[in-house]
This record gives structure tokens, C-alpha cells and sequence, in this order.
């Protein structure tokens, strides 16, 4: 009879037992921010770790059920979702895991304080993170082209403390036609004396029970052209609680996110209401699209740490072959690639967050703007991608416990996944960044600011050299690619976007690692900025040779 029980893993007691977010708020933040701040972390560190893991858990055991027809047979479409769903929508309120960004308490570092409480938060949500980011971007929408109503009724409830009054957002883009290119979108918008009404099927509308969405239709007047989408705002219930026109088609059987509901939806006659500029619809929703986008990236970041922090105090209590898993030299090696993974993950979103606070107080500069349009879908598609190779380790890390349900880890690995799916895939998000260069001005400011920063490092070792020379190289790429044709550079999208990703995080890693004082943990730090541009800067993959994909797709 066997008498030995493993051990599991436990999330750290402390706040500032994360590294990447410790060394953040030491060495990149305003003084008087950290100490005001820290408390409030360190409360929402508490309810993530101690109160919220069992909601979660709770909340996957028990996922949404579409209800069509009430006893009586009438269609009532109603979604259920858990109560413990419930409750993790009502801390993100309590919190303020949107609303702090809008308090703007800490003028232009509001937004990254907001992103350190999200960042805290995910991980332990069962992706309640993930309305909380539609919320968050149909808010800056409205405060951007919002009419009166919107800003003075709907706006206070988005951005409301109070579980009661909280609403949440929806953003309905997808249909069957087209997720990436929207332009085959086939949702109509019938105008009426008062507004619109919408008639078409949304495809994937995920937390299908927030009270409001933001949608994209085109305005179809009789007998006039076809028209461009436009943006709607849809409230989904009248007063009695019943849906406005919209039948629940089915709830989607997804791979991961299973505690969220992901609908589909027919829209037979919604009555909505046109936000920003008619025909202007795809411009308009990219202010949501951005923020997601960042809000997907700090979530990535924060899958990684908290698949770090229990690999780590795993390997710390696992025997084999006579030690600890974290004394095995090799394991050790992986765990430290993982940390490098992580630093640089949180390093790139909290720069993006950075420049997203600037932009929301008016406090940004023409090229800081350039560089946080280039950044968003770089930082986006690049920790989408780190966080599924993650998470993948973090449960090799546990051995066959990694694969077991009850461990908690597996739902690590599959939302991970969404990840580089939704708000933009990888491929989409790399066009996107081509889109951003535009004829080049906007890369060459970007290519500029990044050369400030690192010529602001002073005198070069072989880091720093790495990162110049990279830099210089990239700088010319997208030109060379461009002489070759369009597709060239199209082709190459992705890899320009994965070498722009690994350099912008060397820097920033470079320039941890050289704030602060002379010591140990700054000689961590140069040990993490060394191993990240050695591994991914110094050996910067080749484009794709002219030709070789035909080749290799060919019969
Ligand atoms: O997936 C979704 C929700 C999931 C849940 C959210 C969770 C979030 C995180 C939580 C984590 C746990 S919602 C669906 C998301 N769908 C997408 O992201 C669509 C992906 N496709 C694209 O991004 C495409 O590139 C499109 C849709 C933008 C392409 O449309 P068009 O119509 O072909 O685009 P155009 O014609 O190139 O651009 C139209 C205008 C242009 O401006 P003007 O007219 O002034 O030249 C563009 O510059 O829109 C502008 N524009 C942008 N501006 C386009 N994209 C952007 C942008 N990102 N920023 C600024
Ligand atoms: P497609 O656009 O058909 O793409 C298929 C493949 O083609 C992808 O790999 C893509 O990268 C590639 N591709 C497309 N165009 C190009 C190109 N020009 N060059 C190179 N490659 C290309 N959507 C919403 O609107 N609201 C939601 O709330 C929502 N929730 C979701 C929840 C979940 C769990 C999931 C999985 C998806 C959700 N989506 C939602 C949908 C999601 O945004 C789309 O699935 C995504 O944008 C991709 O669109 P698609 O599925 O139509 O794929």
C-alpha cells in the first residue's frame, strides 16, 4: 500500500511574489502611484487567490444553458448562466477592473492601474475577463461618439462600482460569412422614424447576457445603394426582461471558455441605434477593437505568470530521481525560460498600456500615437501565441497532472487557445500592423522612437548590440520585402510582426534590466534581458524564401 499523496500546488501568499509585476511597480512606476496603489492590489491578489479560484471552478462545472421556451411553450430564449458567474462579474464591478481606467484617478497612468487589477483579476475568472473587455471598449466608444443618453444613462452603468447597476457589453462583428473580413457582413439596418432596425444573424456573440452590444449593419434605405457597415448600439431587453427581436439560434460548444455563453443570434427586427459616422462603422468600432485587443494581451500575460507561479511552486515540491524538481538542472532551465516568456509578455503589454493612458488623456504626442497604433496588434498576436506555448509547458511541467481535469490546469491550456483566435487572429492582426505602416511614415516614427530608447541605454555590450543591429535591419525589411510586390510583404506579415515583437520586448527588457541599484535582483534582471534577446533577437528568423510556399503546397 502506497502511503505518499503528492502535494499540490498553491498560489502565493504575496503580491509581490510575481517578479514581472513586482519589478513593474518598482522600477517603471511613479513613486507616489505604487504606494497609493499597492494596497488596492494586494486586496484583489487576495480575492483572486483565496475567494475567486472556487467561483471559477464552480462556474466551468456548471456552464450556460440555452432555455428556448418557457413550460408553456412561448420562446423566451433565456441564457442561463451560473451563480457563480454571476458573482465573478459582480467582483470585476466591485473592483473596478474597468472602471478604474475611466476614473482617471492617476490621469495618464489610470489606464495602467486598471491593467494591473485586470491583469490580477483573468486568471482567476473563468474568463468573466473577457465581457468586462467589451464593456470597457463600448465605454470609450460611447465616450467618443456617444449622444446625450448614451453618455448620461448607459455610460455610468458601464462604468459602475455597484454590482446592482453594473451593466456589461457585448460586440458583435462575427457572421457566417466573414469574421476577419467584415466587409461580407450581411446584417441589414432599416432605418425608422426613431432609429434603426436590424435584421441579420450574429455568428459568435460571447456573454450574450450583457445588457447592451455594440454591432455593425449596413444601412439599407429602399431603392438606395448598398452602403458601408455602420456602428449600432443595441439594448437587448425591454423592460420586462425579454429579448428586443432577438432569438437565441444556440449556445456554442466551445474547446475552452466554457463557463462563458457564446451565442448565436438572429436579429429579426432589433431596434438600435447608429453610433458615430454612418458608413464609418469598421473605423468606428476600432477604438473597441483596440482595446480589447490590449485587454487579450494583458490576459495573456496573466495566464503566463499564473501558469509560472504554480509550475514553479509545483516543481519545488515534486521529488524524482532523488531531488526537487526545481534542483534538476534541466527543469530549472525550463522554468527560466518560462520567466523570460512572462517578463517579456508583461513587459510588452504594460508599455502598450502605457502609451493606451497617454492616448485616453490627451496626453500623447503625434509619434508616441504611431507607435501605440503599431504596437496594439503586435502586442496582441505575439502574447496570444506566447501564451498558448505557455501554457502548453506549464502543464508538461505537472506531468500527467497536467492533463487531469481536476487539477484545475487543462482550462489553463484551452482558453489559452481563444487567445490568438478572437479579436483578430494571428494573420489578420500581422495585416493589421501593414495596415498601420501605411506608406511608411508611421514606420519609420516607429522605428525611430525605438531607436531613442535604446541609444538612451548609452554604451553597447553584445545585448545591445544584438538589439541595434536588429533594429537597423528591421527597419529596412518591410521597404525590401515592398520592391518584390505586395504579396511579399503580406506573406512576411507574420514574421515582421514576431521580429518586431521580440526586439520592442528586448529593449524593454534591456532597459529593466539597467534600471535600479547594482544587486542581485538587477543582476536577475540582466540575466533575463541577456537570455531573451540571446534566444530570440540574435538568431531573428529569415523571411520565407520567394516561391517556397507554392513549392511546399504543391502536389
Ligand atoms: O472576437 C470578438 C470578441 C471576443 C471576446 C473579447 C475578449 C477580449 C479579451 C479578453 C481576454 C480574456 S469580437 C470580433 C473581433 N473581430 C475582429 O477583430 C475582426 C478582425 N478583422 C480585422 O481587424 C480586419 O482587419 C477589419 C475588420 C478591420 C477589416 O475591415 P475593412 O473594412 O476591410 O478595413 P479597412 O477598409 O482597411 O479599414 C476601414 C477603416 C480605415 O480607416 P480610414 O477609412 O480612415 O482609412 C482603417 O484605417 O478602419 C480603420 N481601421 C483601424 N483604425 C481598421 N482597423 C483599425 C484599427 N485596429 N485601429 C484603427
Ligand atoms: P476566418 O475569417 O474565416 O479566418 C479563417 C483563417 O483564415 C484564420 O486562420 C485567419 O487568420 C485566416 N485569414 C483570414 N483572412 C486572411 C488573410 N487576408 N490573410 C491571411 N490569412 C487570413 N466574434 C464577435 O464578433 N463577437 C464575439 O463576442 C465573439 N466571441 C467569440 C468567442 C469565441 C470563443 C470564439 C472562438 C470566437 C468568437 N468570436 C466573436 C469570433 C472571432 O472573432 C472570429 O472567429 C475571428 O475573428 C475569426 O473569424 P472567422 O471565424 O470568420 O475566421
Amino acid at each position: 500500500m502506497s502511503s505518499f499523496f503528492q502535494q499540490g500546488p498553491v498560489l502565493d501568499g504575496d503580491l509581490l511574489a510575481d517578479r514581472a509585476l513586482a519589478d513593474y511597480l518598482q522600477l517603471r512606476l511613479p513613486v507616489d502611484c505604487k504606494s497609493r496603489w499597492e494596497p488596492g492590489l494586494r486586496q484583489l491578489w487576495r480575492r483572486a487567490r483565496d475567494e475567486m479560484p472556487t467561483l471559477a471552478a464552480e462556474a466551468e462545472r456548471d456552464p450556460p444553458e440555452h432555455v428556448p421556451y418557457d413550460p408553456w411553450g412561448r420562446r423566451i430564449d433565456r441564457i442561463r448562466v451560473s451563480e457563480a458567474w454571476r458573482q465573478l462579474e459582480a467582483i470585476a464591478a466591485e473592483e473596478g477592473v474597468v472602471a478604474t481606467a475611466f476614473e482617471r484617478a492617476d490621469g495618464a497612468w489610470s489606464r495602467v492601474h486598471q491593467f494591473l487589477r485586470l491583469y490580477l483579476y483573468h486568471p482567476s475568472s473563468a474568463i468573466a475577463s473577457c465581457p468586462m473587455a467589451m464593456t470597457d471598449g463600448a465605454a470609450r466608444v460611447i465616450e467618443l461618439y456617444g449622444d446625450g443618453d448614451l453618455r448620461e444613462r448607459v455610460l455610468p452603468r458601464l462604468l459602475s462600482c455597484e454590482p446592482e447597476s453594473f451593466w456589461t457589453a457585448g460586440q458583435w462583428m462575427t457572421e457566417r460569412s466573414g469574421g476577419s473580413d467584415v466587409s461580407r457582413s450581411e446584417t441589414v439596418a432599416l432605418p425608422e422614424e426613431q432609429g434603426y432596425r436590424l435584421h441579420g444573424v450574429k455568428w459568435f456573440t460571447s456573454a450574450t447576457t450583457s445588457q447592451v452590444a455594440m454591432t455593425l449593419a449596413r444601412v439599407k434605405e429602399r431603392g438606395g445603394e448598398d452602403e458601408k457597415l455602420s456602428l449600432f448600439f443595441v439594448e437587448l431587453r425591454d423592460a420586462d426582461g425579454a429579448l428586443r427581436n432577438i432569438q437565441v439560434n444556440r449556445l456554442k460548444d466551445k474547446l475552452g471558455t466554457r463557463a462563458l455563453p457564446t451565442a448565436e443570434l438572429t436579429l429579426a427586427g432589433t431596434p438600435a441605434r447608429m453610433v458615430g459616422e454612418r458608413g464609418r462603422g469598421v473605423a468606428t468600432i476600432s477604438s473597441i477593437l483596440n482595446i480589447t485587443r490590449l485587454y487579450n494581451a494583458c490576459c495573456a500575460a496573466g495566464y503566463i505568470g499564473r501558469g509560472l507561479m504554480l509550475a514553479t511552486d509545483y516543481a519545488r515540491k515534486r521529488q524524482a530521481f532523488g531531488r526537487a524538481l526545481i534542483d534538476q538542472p534541466l527543469h530549472r532551465e525550463t522554468l527560466a525560460d518560462l520567466t523570460v516568456e512572462h517578463q517579456a509578455a508583461f513587459q510588452l503589454v504594460f508599455e502598450a498600456a502605457r502609451l493606451l493612458g497617454r492616448d485616453e488623456c490627451g496626453a500623447i504626442s503625434e509619434d508616441e500615437a504611431a507607435v501605440l497604433r503599431l504596437l496594439t496588434p503586435v502586442v496582441k498576436l505575439y502574447t496570444g501565441k506566447q501564451a498558448v506555448a505557455a501554457c502548453s509547458e506549464v502543464l508538461e511541467a505537472f506531468g500527467g497532472a497536467g492533463y487531469v481535469e481536476d487539477t484545475g490546469l487543462p482550462s489553463l491550456l484551452r482558453d489559452a487557445q481563444v487567445l490568438s483566435i478572437w479579436e483578430g487572429t494571428t494573420n489578420v492582426l500581422s495585416l493589421d500592423l501593414l495596415r498601420a505602416m501605411g506608406d511608411g511614415e508611421a514606420w519609420q516614427t516607429f522605428t525611430g522612437f525605438w531607436q531613442a530608447r535604446l541609444s538612451a541605454l548609452g554604451a553597447g555590450d553584445e545585448s545591445l548590440n544584438a538589439l541595434a543591429d536588429e533594429l537597423e535591419a528591421l527597419a529596412r525589411w518591410p521597404q525590401a520585402l515592398l520592391a518584390e510586390g505586395e504579396a511579399r510583404l503580406q506573406a512576411n506579415a507574420r514574421q515582421l510582426a514576431y521580429r518586431i515583437a521580440r526586439l520592442v520586448a528586448g529593449i524593454l527588457l534591456a532597459e529593466q534590466a539597467r534600471a535600479g541599484d547594482e544587486g542581485p535582483a538587477r543582476s536577475r534582471r540582466e540575466a533575463i534581458a541577456g537570455r531573451w534577446i540571446r534566444q530570440h533577437v540574435m538568431r531573428g528568423p529569415a523571411g520565407y524564401p520567394a516561391d517556397e510556399a507554392e513549392r511546399i503546397l504543391s502536389l
